[in-house]
């Protein structure tokens, strides 16, 4: 069985399942929003992520990307109406001829992309292009992971987008790490004074949700909070983290 095999055979049978992590609102633990995070039950110890990089190189990343957001978005059916859903979506996606029929019909006033730093970035302008008419909308984008790679910034600058997602990696021991701290601190009054909300990913104890309070940060997400989990019961999630 080729690479190529391994991944079409996911696509055709449809095999995957989006779990959904809660995202809360730092100020009063409120719940804000979900992110889908697409999982593979055939291989269940293989990363999300893993099976995403070797849709791309073989030529399904569009197949694969298009049907976790078909996935995803089927997630609304089950939300209460004051929530978010945010999907992820490589570059290369939003300049797919495919990109604004995937969003037809869902409700883009509640819906965020989450951009991350990937290879094969079309233009800016035509990302912009593409982006535009669902912008126009209510769609609203967020930048993924940004503290982690080079380009985010970049996106940032270039896109404009309503919220940015401090990585994980800078959020690990935020508590203890002055370095860690001072650079999310300032990642996130950078995003105050272009009117980003920014919201830190992967909080996982307390006192790095209590670092981030004092910092700015206004939403959290991470197993602290709540783990991503099959949407029956993220629909049945109190309003309120406790
Ligand atoms: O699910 P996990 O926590 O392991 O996700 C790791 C990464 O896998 C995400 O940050 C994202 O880059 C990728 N990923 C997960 N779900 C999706 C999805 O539905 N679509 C795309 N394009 N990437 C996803
Ligand atoms: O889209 P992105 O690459 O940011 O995906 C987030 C990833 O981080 C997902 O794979 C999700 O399962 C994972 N994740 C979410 N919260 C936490 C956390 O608190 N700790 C760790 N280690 N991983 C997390
Ligand atoms: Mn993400
Ligand atoms: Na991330």
């Amino acid at each position: 069985e080729t690479r190529r095999e391994r991944v079409r055979a996911v696509i055709e049978a449809g095999a995957i399942e989006m779990a959904y992590q809660p995202i809360y609102s730092v100020a009063d633990g409120r719940l804000k929003a979900f992110e889908a995070l697409a999982r593979f039950p055939s291989e269940p110890r293989r990363a999300p992520d893993a099976w995403f990089a070797e849709a791309a190189e073989v030529g399904l990343g569009e197949d694969l990307e298009f049907l976790a957001v078909e996935r995803a978005l089927s997630g609304f059916a089950s939300l209460d109406p004051a929530l978010k859903l945010t999907v992820n979506l490589s570059p290369a996606q939003i300049a797919s001829p495919r990109f604004a029929a995937a969003f037809e019909g869902a409700p883009l006033e509640r819906t965020v992309i989450e951009l991350t730093e990937h290879a094969g970035v079309a233009s800016y302008d035509v990302l912009r292009e593409a982006l535009t008419p669902l912008r126009a909308r209510g769609l609203r984008l967020a930048i993924d992971d940004v503290g982690a790679g080079h380009s985010t910034f970049r996106h940032v600058l270039d896109l404009s987008p309503e919220f940015i997602k401090l990585d994980m990696s800078l959020i690990r021991g935020i508590d203890r790490d002055t370095a860690r701290r001072a650079l999310a601190e300032s990642i996130t009054s950078y995003g105050r004074r272009i009117g980003c909300e920014v919201v830190a990913e992967g909080v996982e104890t307390p006192a790095e949700f209590a670092a981030l309070r004092d910092i700015g940060v206004t939403r959290a997400q991470g197993f602290l909070l709540g783990r991503p989990m099959p949407i029956e019961e993220a629909a049945r999630l109190p309003e309120t983290a406790t």
